[in-house]
This record gives structure tokens, sequence and C-alpha cells, in this order.
């Protein structure tokens, strides 16, 4: 038999398997440099065709698989535990012309956020996801988290974007729904099944997706608060003025320090507060202009254009480099119901505070996040990357508050042993049967998802 390297250069072309430590290094640590593990090599087909020729060649080594796409993922799901072949699906560059009509558009999965936006714009229309990440993250990696973001209060989570998808299986086989017929009632839906299976159950390779209406007027709000209720209060004020209210983020004093010490952007308003709620309305332009005139809003920055609105959005935005920039944090993304959203913050500080080891120093806990779907990042710097017991007190807490403990990053290596905190052993059961059905070799992503 000849060599896995030898088959996969004869599939894709031997300058598109990469072997090289240095060519490989940067596919092989992931965005927050606490997963990292060594590759065999990194194989970039560049159409589904060589996606199969690829898992086949695999599947006949009996090695596994890990498919990437921006490598922006922030829970290990990306980067492989210990050899194998990394799948990157960068070269996945198909784009078709948007259907107008329909409001949808086929994408290849190397295609970034970014990429997608732009091509939705130019056609009067926009993509329902937008996230800091978006010049990297790929519409493949997207589907596999699942991921959110900073519109899912109006638009919904990736889930909500997809109409089909096609997809290289375990055994090499390719499942192909691209066509966008959305009265279509036909068993199993197998793109819902891959959004959030973070390359456990097939390769991605392209997507259907919707899109939606342009919005000609947008608003941006920056309004300092006392705090977690204060953002909430001021929300529920917002929510029935302007129905069109499609970001509501929140961010805190200690967030915006270390966003200014690492951009060195000014203060964004003329004193400081505890905590910060950015809220948008895009829609008809009176509804927008309400979100302006709010009598509530006491102290607050607007923005009416995109330079202004994006002024206001670094501060949000900018919150995960600084944080990087400051260490390698423990990163916990948690939601609860809205209703205990401000008990739940109210806790986190003794929580954490009892969990780092003393020798340590004290932790600085950076929190914001998506308020408006009660989703928290909880980012941790202090702590040693490598002890789980921030990680596994702070997702307790979320649990025992009813909540998720990831709300939208997915599971990945971090979470795989705990994953009973939100799921049931019959859950657990059902989807090992899932996983076992399409991937009896175990081959795709091992130990992400299960551990
Ligand atoms: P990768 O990181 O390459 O992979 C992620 C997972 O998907 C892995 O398990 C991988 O195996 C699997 N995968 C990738 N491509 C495929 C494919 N084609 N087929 C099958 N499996 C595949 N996430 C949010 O949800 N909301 C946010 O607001 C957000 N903001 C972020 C901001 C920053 C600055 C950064 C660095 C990250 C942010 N993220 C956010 C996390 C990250 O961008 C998302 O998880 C994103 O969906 C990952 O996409 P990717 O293409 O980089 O996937
Ligand atoms: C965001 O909302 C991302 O900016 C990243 O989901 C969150 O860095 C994080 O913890
Ligand atoms: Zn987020």
């Amino acid at each position: 038999m000849n060599s896995l390297a030898d088959d996969l250069a004869a599939a894709i072309g031997a300058e598109h398997v990469l072997a090289d430590p240095d060519l490989t290094a940067g596919y092989t640590t992931d965005w927050t440099r606490r997963y990292r593990g060594d590759a065999d090599c990194v194989a970039r087909p560049g159409t589904t065709a060589q996606v199969a020729e690829v898992v086949r060649a695999c599947a006949r080594h009996h090695v596994p698989i890990v498919p990437q796409g921006g490598n922006t993922g922030l829970v290990g799901g990306s980067v492989p535990n210990r050899g194998g072949v990394l799948l990157s699906t960068r070269r996945l560059q198909r784009l078709d012309p948007v259907d107008t009509l329909a409001a949808q558009v086929s994408a290849g999965a190397g295609v970034t956020i970014a990429g997608l936006q732009a091509h939705a714009r130019a056609a009067g229309l926009e993509y329902g996801i937008s996230l800091a990440s978006r010049d990297s993250a790929t519409v493949g990696g997207t589907i596999a988290t699942n991921a959110g973001g900073l519109h899912t209060i109006r638009y919904g989570g990736t889930r909500a974007q997809l109409l089909g998808v096609e997809a290289v299986l375990a055994d090499g086989s390719v499942v192909s729904r691209l066509g966008g017929v959305r009265a279509d009632n036909t068993g199993y839906d197998l793109a819902q099944l891959l959004a959030g299976s973070e390359g456990t159950l097939g390769v991605i390779t392209a997507a259907r997706l919707r899109l939606w209406p342009a919005e000609p007027h947008v608003v941006t709000v920056l309004a300092g608060v006392d705090g977690i209720e204060a953002a909430l209060a001021l929300l529920a004020e917002i929510r029935p003025r302007a129905p069109g209210v499609r970001a509501a983020e929140y961010f805190e004093a200690a967030g915006l320090t270390l966003v200014r010490e690492h951009t060195g952007l000014p203060a964004p308003l003329p004193r400081a507060y505890p905590a910060y709620l950015l809220a948008e309305v895009a829609g008809p332009a009176d509804q927008a202009e309400r979100l302006a005139d709010l009598p509530l809003l006491g102290d607050a920055a607007v923005a009416m254009d995109l330079t202004g609105s994006a002024a206001l959005w670094a501060y949000r935005e900018r919150h995960t480099e600084a944080i990087s920039a400051a260490g390698v944090p423990h990163k916990l993304d948690i939601a609860v119901p809205l209703t205990r959203l401000a008990a739940l913050r109210g806790a986190l500080g003794a929580t954490v505070r009892g969990a780092s080891a003393p020798s340590g120093g004290a932790p600085l806990m950076i929190v914001f996040g998506h308020i408006g779907v009660g989703n928290l990042h909880v980012n941790v710097l202090g702590p040693d990357p490598a002890d789980q017991a921030v990680d596994e007190a702070v997702l307790g807490l979320a649990a025992a508050y009813g909540g998720s403990i990831s709300a939208e990053h997915g599971i990945g290596r971090a979470k795989a042993r705990i994953l009973r905190l939100n799921r049931s052993p019959q859950e657990i059961a059902a989807m090992r049967a899932i996983k076992a059905g399409l991937d009896p070799a175990g081959l795709l992503n091992p130990g992400v998802l299960f551990s």
C-alpha cells in the first residue's frame, strides 16, 4: 500500500499537502494559544471531490481527521490533539450569485463571513451572522459550531440561517442539498444535524444560506450604566420602542480598561461607568431616531453613520484580542434565562476567587457578551491555563442557574469532559449513537464533543 502522504499528494497535489512544521504551525495552535497538537500533515483540498478523496485516504490508513476553517474557534476543536490529518477547508471558495427572489445564496465552506457579508450587501441583502472574527471565520466553521454573534437577538444563530449543506461523510460519500427549497419535509434534516456537530459527523464543503433585507437606517448607542441590572432595564425600555433592535451588547469597566490599554482608544464617554450597554437598531428612520431620543439613555454616545458606529463597536469587538494580548485566558461562554442573569453575574466574583489557586495572585475577571440573549463571556486571567478549577466552577454555576455551559462557542475539547452538566445520560447516549452510525471508526475529530 502507498503511504498516506503519497495518496494525499496524488489526490490534491503535493503542493497542497504541508508537512514542514514551519508551514503547519499556524494550523496546529488554536487562536487562544491554550490548545495545540501535532498533525501528521495539513491537507488543503480545493474541491468537494478532493475533500472526499482526502477522507477516503485517511479512512484507508485509519488516520484521524481534524476539519479546520479559519481556526478562530475558542474551545480547542479546530486543532489536533495527537496526530492525524488536519483538513483545511480554506480553498473551498465557491460563491454563487445571490438569488434575490428567494433571498438565498450558496457558499463554499472556506468563504469568510466578511466575504459572505460583502457578497450579500452587493445584492442589497444582509447575512444574519456577524462576529468580530468575520475576516477569518468561515462558512463551514460557523455552521460546525453553530456560531452566534452580535445579531442573534434579531436573526438567531447560524442554525437559523441554514437551508441546506453539502458535506463529505466519514466513508467519503457526498451528501448535497443546496436547492434552497423552503417547503421540504422529507425526513431527517442533515443540515441541522451537522450544525453544531463541530467536525465530528462530516466535513461541510458548502451551504445554502438565507439572507435578510438590508436595513437603510442604523443607529448605534453606547450608554454608561451602573451594572448589569441597569443594562437589562435599559434594554427593556429600548425593545418596545425599537422592535428592530439587532444588537444588545454588554461590557464592564475591567474589559474597557484592557481594550483601551491595548488599542489606545480614548474614553468613550465623558465619565467612567461600572458597565456599558451597546445597542444597535436597524430599520425605518423613525424607529432608529426613537432610540437616539430615548430619555432613559442618560450619558450616551450615539452614532448615525457607519464610521461613528464602527468607532463605538470597537470598544466591544476588541475585547477578545485585548484579553489575548494580556495573557492566555480561561474562556467561559455561558447563558442563563434573562431573569437570572443579574443574579448569576452577582455570584461570579466569589465563584472565580474561590476556584483560583491562592499562589496565582488575584484573578482578573472580564465579563462581557450578548446580554440580549442572556449570553455572558467570562474570561479569567491569572490561574494557570492548564488548571481546570475555574472553568469547572463557572460552568457549574451556569448549570446550577438552569443555563448553558456553551451559549455559542461549542463544546470542543475544552468542555467534552463536562458535557454531562447540560446533557442527560440519555441525550449523550443518543448523540453517541448518531456519531457511531455516521462515523463508526471514530475518524472525525476524536476527542471533540465526547471525551
Ligand atoms: P474553526 O475554528 O476552524 O473550527 C471550529 C470547529 O468547527 C472545529 O471543531 C472544526 O473541526 C469544525 N469545522 C471547521 N470547519 C468545518 C467544516 N467545513 N466542516 C466540519 N467541521 C468544521 N463565536 C461566536 O459564536 N460568536 C462570536 O461573537 C464570536 N466572536 C469571536 C471573536 C473573535 C475575535 C474570535 C477569535 C472568535 C470569535 N468566535 C465567536 C469564535 C469563532 O469565530 C467561531 O466559533 C467560528 O464559528 C469558528 O469558525 P472557523 O471557521 O474559524 O472554525
Ligand atoms: C465575542 O462575543 C466572542 O466577542 C468572543 O464570542 C468571546 O473572547 C470571548 O470570550
Ligand atoms: Zn460572543
